[in-house]
């Protein structure tokens, strides 16, 4: 199959980088850029789908969490973000109280999720102290439960304000009970494209700062990348190569995923969102540049169910979380998913319909348990009307 991918190939830079993908060798930024540029899907594919079978076979992970998302009260005003709610004019926003977030945790007590995951708007009153007693109350309640929490836009907020460094914030929250950082914030590293879409947060080398400080405390985080707005193919190549190199000196990210620009209600509203052949390319040229990361990750709840199905056969091997509705920041974003909810057995059969084999995990991809063979019942299975 591979033999025939490389032979099929006419242009012969395109042949020379199926042969390195071949051979387990690193692309290059320009190579990147030219598959971009010229790699048709099918080429792309069938060489991301390669990779990704030798990394993980048919294995397409998911694992079972839900989403406490704070406040949606933000200082920042990013373009594209279509669920903040600016902290001068607070019309519509929330502001969860410690005890609501507790109450939240409580309602999951005796269901087997693994994971929480916080994230929010940035709140000038939701400080350092507030989010590490947060942290505290959760695993008092449930040591248990792996908490996931908070944006290097956050950290990089809360910090500052909290006048400690990286290093000192982060072993603080991590003595409360951190125990990941999630991958959002990142958007486009480069200042040409970052200054025009969100040009108040974190800097792309703030961002990386942080990681690179969380990997050496001993954390690990997900990396992401906002695509398919204003950016160039070599704005994402960029961004990619950035965490390349960083994951080179690391090895602390485990999974990068693209997010696809989701255009409602926002001020970049006027912006076509991508088509979906540029978002299987998109998924499987970032498999075959990031050759150092562990897993690729296709987030349904933004993409659609339906297309996250398909990317597992263009290099995406974990489809995230049975999330229920706690999430907003897509349906607000105009995906089509609405009410982001998926049971297991609906996700089991997503992935079984696309003939591979579905495994739970934790968050950090210690199997929880391989459904292979399970029947899922088909009154309950994955619908794909
Ligand atoms: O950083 C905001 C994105 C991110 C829009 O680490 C938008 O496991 C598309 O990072 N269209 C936050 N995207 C979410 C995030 C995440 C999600 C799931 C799993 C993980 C993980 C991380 O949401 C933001 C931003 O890039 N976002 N607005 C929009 N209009
Ligand atoms: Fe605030 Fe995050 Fe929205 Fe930017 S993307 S405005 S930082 S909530």
């Amino acid at each position: 199959m591979i033999s025939s991918i490389i032979t099929s190939a006419t242009d012969s830079s395109l042949k020379r980088i199926a042969d390195k993908v071949y051979n387990n060798e690193r692309i290059t930024e320009e190579e990147g850029i030219l598959l971009f540029e010229k790699g048709e899907l099918s080429f792309v594919g069938a060489l991301a789908n390669y990779v990704r079978e030798r990394l993980h076979g048919d294995t397409t992970y998911f694992n079972r969490n839900f989403h406490i998302e704070p406040t949606n009260v933000c200082v920042f005003s990013c373009n594209f973000c279509s669920y903040s709610r600016l902290y001068a004019k607070r019309e519509d926003g929330w502001e969860l109280s410690i005890e609501q977030m507790l109450h939240m945790v409580k309602k999951y007590d005796g269901v087997p999720v693994t994971e929480v995951h916080i994230v929010g708007g940035v709140h000038p009153k939701m400080d350092l102290k507030f989010f590490a007693d947060l942290l505290k109350a959760i695993k008092e309640h449930r040591p248990d439960l792996h908490i996931k929490a908070f944006t290097a836009v956050e950290y990089d907020y809360m910090f500052r304000k909290a006048k400690v460094s990286v290093e000192e914030g982060l072993k603080f929250l991590i003595d409360a009970g951190l125990n990941s950082i999630p991958g959002g914030g990142a958007e486009i590293f480069h200042p040409e494209i970052r200054e025009q879409i969100c040009a108040d947060k974190v800097d792309g080398d703030g961002w990386l700062k942080i990681h690179e400080t969380a990997h050496q405390l001993g954390l690990h985080s997900n990396a992401t990348m906002l695509y398919g707005h204003i950016e160039k193919f070599w704005h994402r190549i960029d961004h990619m190569s950035r965490l390349r190199n960083l994951q080179d000196a690391t090895k602390g990210f485990q999974t990068f995923i693209p997010l696809k620009f989701r255009n409602q209600d926002n001020d970049m509203s006027h912006i076509a969102e991508s088509t979906v052949v540029e978002d299987m390319r998109m998924y499987a040229i970032a498999r075959l540049f990031m050759d150092n990361f562990p897993h690729l990750k296709a987030y349904w709840p933004m993409l659609g169910r339906h297309n996250a199905q398909m990317t597992l056969s263009f290099g995406v091997n974990d489809i995230d979380g049975t999330i229920d509705d706690t999430t907003k920041i897509y349906s607000m974003a105009g995906s089509e998913e609405q009410t982001p909810t998926m049971t297991t057995e609906q996700l089991v059969a997503l992935i079984k319909q696309a003939k591979r084999k579905p495994v739970e995990r934790d968050t950090l991809y210690n199997v929880v348990k391989d459904y292979s063979d399970v029947t899922v019942a088909e009154e309950a299975g994955f619908s794909s009307n």
